[in-house]
């Protein structure tokens, strides 16, 4: 029987290239995200290999996120396998000069909007005794660099959310683990340095993991036999050896 999978994030960078992944795989579908013109594009370029329904709503609100996916079809509403990526950074200073929205938006999407999406998504996996949540950690969720300070403790957060879950889940049967990478070349730093062109020069001079890099890994990971859960992973370009150590080829 064909798995479900809802993505969060799906409408560019890893969300985008772990639904094509999933896809390629026959595996159903749900794809969220806030810009509802690409939703609409990788759901017509993703029909021809499987079924897809388009959740519409930010991760913010957590009313909006709750009813989209107690909206979902019958067809759609037995979610295997959750994959917890939406999230970003939102600038990039030092704590005495951090902007409060910056640091509201990390929290509030890379923290609180996991929260609530996996809230909704949770009880039918007691239910069924059965389950995968994939949660997109980050490098920065282990180490925290000069200016990382609130998107670091974001993913930080997300890595004692993941155990927190494991340990929780464990008595269901239902699978938890994160996935953390490094840099990934993607919209992530146009979102961070909101469009400044300092964004260009963040994977340049050396190969930054790309989106499908993750996504094949993630798919790895929900591919395991049913006794094999992969709790953390960790991966970093070649050129990178922690979140400040980067050879660049200048
Ligand atoms: P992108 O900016 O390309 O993708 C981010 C995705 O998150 C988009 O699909 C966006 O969709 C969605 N999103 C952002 N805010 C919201 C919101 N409020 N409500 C709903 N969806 C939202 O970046 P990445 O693909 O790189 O990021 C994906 C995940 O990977 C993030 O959690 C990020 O922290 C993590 N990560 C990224 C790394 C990197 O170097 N790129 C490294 C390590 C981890 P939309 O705008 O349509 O809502
Ligand atoms: C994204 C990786 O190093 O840009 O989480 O924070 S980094």
């Amino acid at each position: 029987m064909k798995k479900t999978a809802l993505i969060t994030g799906a409408t560019s960078g890893i969300g985008e290239a772990t639904a094509y992944e999933f896809a390629k795989h026959g595996i159903n579908l749900v794809l969220c995200g806030r810009r509802l013109g690409r939703l609409n594009t990788i759901k017509k370029a993703l029909e021809r290999l499987t079924d897809v329904h388009i959740l519409n709503f930010d991760v913010r609100d957590k009313e909006k996120a709750l009813q989209a996916i107690e909206s979902l079809p019958n067809a759609f509403n037995n979610i295997d396998i959750l994959i917890n990526n939406a999230g970003n950074a939102h600038g990039l200073d030092t704590i005495n000069e951090g902007n409060i929205d910056d640091w509201d938006a990390m929290m509030d999407i890379n923290v609180k909007g996991l929260l609530y999406v996996s809230k909704a998504v949770i009880p039918q996996m007691t239910v069924r005794q059965s389950g995968h949540i994939i949660n997109i950690g980050s490098s920065a969720g282990k180490e925290v660099y000069p200016k990382g300070n609130v998107y670091c403790a974001s993913k930080h957060a997300v890595l004692a959310i993941t155990e927190g879950m494991r340990i929780d889940l464990n008595p269901f049967g239902i699978k938890v683990g994160a996935v953390n990478p490094g840099l990934v070349e993607t919209e992530f730093s146009q979102v961070r340095f909101k469009g400044d062109k300092v964004a260009d020069s963040v994977y340049k001079g050396f190969k930054a993991l790309q989106a499908k890099d993750i996504a094949e890994i993630i798919y790895f990971v929900i591919s395991r036999p049913a006794h094999v859960n992969i709790a953390d992973l960790l991966v970093f370009p070649t050129a990178q050896a922690s979140s400040t150590v980067v050879k660049k080829d200048l």
